[in-house]
């Protein structure tokens, strides 16, 4: 493709979507009626999340669609060089402020995950978009398929059932949402068809490094010094088939960092050779008896089984739960789980 063309959207017409027997046609209408729509994602939002709000925002807005993005948590600072994140507000909207006729929810598997009281819908529509094998189906429209590697890919192909071309951003935020839930290209999920799809995202004007430096190779210090510490809580249970690590309170003050900056730590513990389950568990920064526990599974474990049994839920590669207590409650009852599964 020429250097000419990249300048352009790239049409849609001869692209392949990853799925075509998937039916857009309720969304596509839901979304040609609609007065104004409202985008939103799961608390905690991740670069797959992120990624499909932004890509879906930009294609929404070059219809000419009134439309505006609300999460309950805020952007991570990693997906910051998506231009159209600062139009993204958040924290808890009263409902009466709310006067969206169409919301759509992206990435998330239950309505309790987006973080909104249940007047914010009234009134308006609800559209579920989301590959999560764990979702409720929660929504009037519900558009679920855990075939697929990312919701940012879901988007690409309604995209593609649009007929809507794909500009260099909307390209570059689909990639991001790809890239970060397929932990760059490396889990499972990343099959011929979704490479496929990359090479036409990079086609449209994705650029892989750019994106990857702003969301790999972009750290504070701070990142790397809870990375220290974290790693110095490394343990092997379960035959070393599980791998721990946790980061306290205590470890954030000492540390400067902040729960985003330990985003991602658990890959460390999962690339360690013969390990079946990774383990994070991490307080949250205001309150010392709240705890995320994540999980990584590398091969046959299902951590998304795991993190139900312990009210959570996910993939089975990814999947995570949030507990309360204090870290020896926790960390025992995490034990007891893992124990079981790895039986
Ligand atoms: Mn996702």
């Amino acid at each position: 493709m020429s250097a000419s063309a990249l300048s352009e959207a790239v049409t849609t017409q001869n692209i392949q979507p990853l799925f075509p027997d998937v039916d857009w046609q309720p969304v596509i209408d839901a979304i040609a009626s609609a007065d104004k729509i409202l985008l939103t994602t799961h608390c905690n939002p991740d670069g797959d999340g992120i990624g499909s709000q932004q890509a879906m925002y930009d294609a929404l807005i070059a219809m000419g669609k009134n439309v505006v993005m609300h999460n309950c948590d805020g952007v991570p600072r990693i997906y910051s060089f998506l231009k159209y994140t600062d139009q993204v507000t958040m924290g808890s909207w009263s409902a009466d402020s709310q006067d969206a006729d169409l919301v759509i929810a992206l990435d998330c598997g239950a309505k309790g995950r987006l973080g909104m009281a249940d007047s914010f819908y009234e009134g308006a529509q609800l559209i579920n978009i989301d590959h999560h094998v764990s979702n409720k189906y929660f929504a009037d429209i519900n558009i679920v398929d855990a075939r697929y590697c990312a919701t940012g890919a879901m988007i690409f192909d309604m995209l593609i059932a649009m007929d809507i071309a794909l500009t260099k951003f909307t390209a570059s935020a689909i990639y991001a949402a790809v890239l970060t839930d397929t932990a760059s290209f490396r889990l499972s999920n990343a099959t011929a068809a979704v490479y496929r799809m990359a090479a036409d995202l990079i086609d449209a004007g994705a650029e892989p490094w750019p994106i990857s430096i702003n969301i790999y190779e972009s750290q504070p210090v701070a990142g790397l010094n809870i990375l220290k510490s974290c790693l110095d809580t490394l343990e092997l249970r379960d035959d070393n088939r599980s791998a721990w690590i946790h980061v306290t309170h205590d470890m954030y003050e000492k540390t400067g960092a902040d729960v985003e900056d330990a985003e991602g730590l658990i890959d460390y513990a999962r690339s360690i050779d013969g390990v079946e389950v990774a383990v994070f568990i991490r307080c949250d920064e205001n309150h010392e008896h709240f705890w995320k526990v994540s999980f990584r599974g590398k091969t046959t474990a299902d951590v998304g089984a795991l993190a139900a049994t312990l009210g959570g839920g996910g993939h089975k590669h990814a999947a995570g739960c949030s507990m309360r207590g204090s870290f020896e409650e926790v960390r025992s009852a995490v034990e007891m789980a893992v124990s079981q599964i790895l039986g």
